[in-house]
């Protein structure tokens, strides 16, 4: 496809200022947040009542999240992986409409996002991202959660039958549409804006949705220079995780940059660049000087929306 990416290495040296608004880096399946006027609770509005406790007990909190990681992507990884393919019940996911991006190869990506975690796609046409765009309106610092539930723009992408096609291709199922989220990165913005942890997403860090996860970014305003505040990844450190990675989950520059060298990308891009990417890659956003708006959809192997 068309697109123009462009690859490169991080600056170094700095602290990475903290860009954007989300609630936190294993977040991406995160939905509505639970009602309080219900009498039974369910199963995920238990989950995510001892989510928060856990926020407020930062200690317990890591000892929890490295346990959750371990568990879905420990060495026993590929197995579940398996197990999940063969025995998956995943309801079949009816596509909206013809594709927006018929010309892109689903089984390359797919290869390509295998090899390397990362996957660059093309342009979307820009009467859609505009129409997109349109819906999130001014510069706002909360995050839009699951856009593709409420706004069609956003639908027709998530199951746009190309995109779903490179999900079935890649994680080896009927695809889970789990989650979809819009945020802007803001200039200046500070750690204590945000409502994340500290750190966060400016900073190299991976998450983990699911046993196989599959992110597909849009850029909904131009990302044509560092300014704009790329997304960076570095290709190839979806495969494994080290105990010591599953414990820290960031990275700083410098490490970064001594482990992984050239295998640092920079992906720039106009409105309506998209690119894939399975999130237990280390990958972060760059602190913008010009306003960034991006827009996420999280396809899973197994994990379901939180309803
Ligand atoms: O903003 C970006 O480009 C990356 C954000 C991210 O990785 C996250 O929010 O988890
Ligand atoms: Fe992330």
């Amino acid at each position: 496809m068309a697109g123009r990416f462009e690859m490169g290495f991080p600056a170094i040296g700095g602290q990475p200022r903290l860009n954007q608004f989300r609630f936190d880096e294993d977040d991406l399946c995160e939905g509505k947040m639970a009602s309080h006027s219900l009498s039974i609770v369910s199963p995920a509005t238990l989950y995510s009542r001892l989510r928060s406790a856990l926020y407020d007990t930062p200690w317990l909190y890591k000892i929890a999240r490295t346990i959750r990681f371990a568990a879905l992507v420990g060495p026993w990884r590929p197995l579940l992986v398996g197990h999940y393919r063969r025995f998956s019940r995943n309801p079949k996911v009816s596509a909206i409409g013809s594709s927006l991006i018929p010309d892109v190869n689903a089984a390359e990506i797919a290869s390509t996002l295998e090899q390397t975690g990362f996957a660059i796609g093309g342009i979307l046409p820009k009467d859609h991202v505009c129409r997109v765009a349109e819906f999130c309106g001014p510069m706002q610092c909360a995050a839009i959660i699951n856009p593709h539930e409420k706004w069609d723009a956003v639908k027709e992408i998530a199951y746009d039958p190309k995109f779903l096609e490179i999900a079935r291709n890649y994680l080896g199922v009927e695809p889970v549409v789990c989650s979809s989220k819009i945020w802007w990165s803001i200039p200046g913005a500070k750690s204590e804006d945000r409502l994340t942890a500290k750190g966060h997403n400016a900073t190299f860090h991976f998450d983990v949705a699911d046993y196989k996860s599959l992110v597909v970014f849009i850029y909904l305003t131009d990302v044509v220079d560092r300014e704009c505040g790329p997304h960076m990844v570095i290709e190839g450190t979806h495969k494994k995780k080290t105990l010591s990675d599953l414990l820290k989950v960031y990275l700083d520059d410098d490490t970064a940059l001594r482990r992984f060298g050239e295998r640092i990308k920079t992906v720039l891009g106009r409105k309506g660049t998209f690119f894939f990417e399975e999130p237990t890659a280390y990958h972060r956003g760059v602190g913008a000087k010009k306003p960034r708006l991006i827009l996420a959809i999280d396809y899973t192997l197994h994990r379901k929306p939180v309803k």
